[in-house]
């Protein structure tokens, strides 16, 4: 294996937070494929930039984010799709590879598979969310038992074939994130601005914890930020933008605490290793990815489920963590070179085991 395709999603363009974390995960892949001698190539929607990351724009129309849609919801395709198209492209240059890892959650990347002479990694970026798409992930997880990863086991077991899933859990460029021993009276929100992520409830704890809060991420659904805005319109909270890492970790450091507050199963929440990485405790609801990663006492604090009043318990115990135990966490496990590894070693056996697929 030496020449790697990747397709990105068709949310959004690589670099404007549409994309989510999937954005950050392409681009640490990119890092740890070049640390590892590969060469490689990724196809994205026009107006896509990543630092010293070579990217094939595409153009098209974007595709509906699949959590905004019905469990029951048909397959939508766009016209002049933005995913087919740069699935034409993956047709004409797949001669080139040797694989093609996709990070689309959409129906046809799974679809094309078989059609493809190239094996296809998919690597899922969220939990279940329809049935059209369980189907057809499903019919691959059987014929290509070795295809398909996720970050987490909780992700993974929100599928009927999760396991099958690979958990390749996450990692960041630790470099990035200054520790920070001493912070300031003020608590993060970091994510997508979109109802899954229940920013309401980080609101409203900050409002009772009387605690400033600063909220980082791209705002997904205008509609449902205005709607906090005015819910809350005299709470403690300072919306920062979505911000580059550099920008981001700057401002995190200074935080005494971050707020998880999914109403989803967070497939993994990167937003969660980068506050440990600046050595910030993290107080997150327990389910999905943040569950996994938290350890409760120790680097943050598992709040019951959709709890505010939980939340707000766990905002006054902060002073029990020791900052340092957080960055310790992160250098132990959630290193680019550790997860890089896992990465590499699952793509090396979908090369491998391509060669003869479960008929
Ligand atoms: N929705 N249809 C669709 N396709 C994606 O690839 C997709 C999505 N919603 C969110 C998303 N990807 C990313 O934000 C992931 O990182 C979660």
């Amino acid at each position: 294996m030496k020449k790697i395709l990747l397709m990105s999603t068709p949310v959004g363009p690589l670099g404007t937070g549409m994309g989510g974390g999937v954005e950050l995960t392409i681009y640490n892949l990119c890092g740890e494929l070049t640390a590892r001698g590969y060469q490689y190539r990724v196809v994205a929607p026009k107006g896509s930039y990543l630092d010293n990351v070579d990217i094939i724009e595409v153009e098209g129309n974007l595709h509906t984010p699949a959590q905004t849609q019905r469990r029951d919801t048909p397959i939508i395709m766009p016209p002049n799709s933005v995913l087919a198209n740069m699935w034409e492209v993956a047709r004409q240059l797949e001669s080139d590879y040797d694989v093609i890892v996709n990070f689309a959650f959409d129906w046809l990347p799974f679809y094309l598979t078989p059609f493809f002479s190239k094996p296809i990694a998919h690597f899922i970026s969220m939990g279940s969310l329809s049935d059209g798409l369980d189907e057809i992930m499903g019919k691959i997880a059987a014929k290509y038992p070795n295809n398909l990863a996720t970050y987490t086991k909780s992700q993974a077991n929100t599928f009927p074939f999760g396991d099958k899933c690979q958990c390749l859990g996450s990692g960041i460029d630790l470099s990035l994130y200054q520790f920070q021993p001493t912070p300031q009276r003020k608590l993060a929100w970091l994510g997508r601005i979109a109802p899954e992520k229940a920013l309401e409830d980080a609101v409203a704890a900050a409002k009772l914890a009387q605690i400033p809060l600063l909220i980082f991420g791209f705002i997904q659904d205008e509609e449902y930020w205005q709607k906090i805005q005015t819910q809350f319109s005299n709470a403690p909270f300072e919306y920062k933008g979505f911000l580059p890492t550099k920008e981001l970790q700057a401002q995190l450091r200074d935080c005494m605490g971050v707020l998880m507050t999914p109403r989803w199963v967070e497939a993994f929440g990167n937003v969660v290793i980068e506050a440990l990485a600046c050595g910030v405790p993290v107080i997150s609801y327990a389910r999905g990815g943040p569950a996994e990663i938290i350890i409760d006492g120790k680097t943050g604090f598992l709040v019951t489920p959709d709890s505010v009043e939980g939340l707000v318990e766990a905002i006054k115990r902060l002073g029990e963590i020791n900052r340092y135990d957080c960055r310790r966490l992160v250098e132990e496990k959630y290193s680019l070179e550790a997860w890089g590894k896992r990465f590499e070693e699952w793509l090396l056996r979908v090369y491998h085991t391509s060669q003869c697929p479960v008929s």
